[in-house]
């Protein structure tokens, strides 16, 4: 039987591109799917058999390394977080939000700063450029890669095309931070809307998108729907928060008791190794007051 992957899914059809080549085969999902309460995603593997009107159907859905739920995909592996370095300004406790969902998804994570060339123009570029510098030191040191790009100058573009290579990654950001611009860039004729485009023909907020996985020039695939739009801890243990910080994780199984949640406790080897200096400062807050905010969410519910 042959094998593919859903690329896009839409009025309960599934586009399946064969694993040998060739467009994609519109497909039905097979009634078991239902009965069982579950659906095919886009970025399934799958098994399918053709019918003869050149259709096919979806027989076997084979295991998923990840199942992301906005957008709803399926074998994602590289989350790229994008930020601005200007318009908006780099937001460091947005980017380690984003990581602590990324790191909760079981998904790896490629920090982009955007819109290098907008600093140019701004009187404390000197300043801007520092602290990307310093943002990109830090994280790189945890583990995570990180690029500078300019979807206006073209600057990036190629790097980047190279990391996505032969993974489903799926972009998250603020509004505004040029996502779009970014997707556009890789992938030539995709035209998706920039926020100049949409505010011009006036488009109201409720299109209703599909996801759609957009083949790369370079191999891979990207999410055309940016992904975790709603980051609340909702779904988080309280244990948890800490477990997504990289650098707190092996340290942790040095704190003195179990489920220590590095605040306060005696014997805690995650503070103690922040007395050191060696976890950067603004981690830690960021950590501290997403604690805080997982709290306050458990409070009103
Ligand atoms: N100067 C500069 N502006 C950019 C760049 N990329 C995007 N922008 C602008 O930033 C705004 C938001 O871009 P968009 O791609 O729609 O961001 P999205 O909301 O994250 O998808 C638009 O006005 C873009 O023209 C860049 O590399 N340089
Ligand atoms: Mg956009
Ligand atoms: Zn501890």
């Amino acid at each position: 039987m042959p094998e593919g992957m859903i690329i896009k899914a839409l009025s309960g059809y599934y586009y399946v591109r064969p694993d040998e080549g060739g467009d994609p085969v519109q497909c039905r999902a097979r009634g078991i799917f239902k009965k069982r309460g579950v659906s095919p995603l886009v970025g399934d593997r799958v098994k399918f058999s053709e019918t003869e009107n050149g259709e096919g159907i979806v027989d076997e859905i084979l295991p998923r390394s990840t199942e992301l739920v906005r957008p709803p995909v399926a074998n994602v592996d590289l989350a790229v977080l994008v930020f601005s370095v200007v318009h908006p300004d780099l937001n460091l406790l947005l980017l380690d939000k984003f990581l602590v969902h990324t790191e909760s998804a079981g998904l790896d994570a490629l920090i982009v700063f955007t819109k290098f060339d907008a600093a140019d123009g701004e009187p404390d570029r000197e300043r801007i450029v520092e602290s990307v510098e310093a943002a990109r030191q830090l994280y790189e040191s945890i583990g995570y890669g990180s690029l500078v790009t300019s979807a206006r100058r073209g600057e990036g573009i190629e790097e980047l095309k190279r990391r996505l290579s032969g993974r489903i990654s799926v972009f998250a950001g603020q509004s505004g931070v040029g996502k779009s611009s970014l997707l556009n860039a890789l992938v030539p004729g995709l035209k998706l809307e920039t926020s100049e485009i949409s505010k011009k023909l006036g488009r109201g907020r409720h299109t209703t998108r599909h996801v759609e996985l957009v083949p790369l020039p370079g191999g891979g695939y990207v999410a055309d729907t940016p992904g975790f739009s709603q980051l609340d801890f909702a779904e988080l243990g309280v244990g948890e928060i800490g477990s997504c910080f990289r650098e707190f994780r092996e340290l942790a199984e040095g704190c003195k008791f179990r489920g220590c949640t590095h605040v306060h406790e005696p014997g805690c080897a995650v503070l103690a190794a922040k007395e050191r200096g060696e976890i950067a400062e603004s981690r830690y807050a960021n950590y501290l007051e997403f604690m805080t905010e997982w709290k306050e969410n458990r409070r009103r519910y």
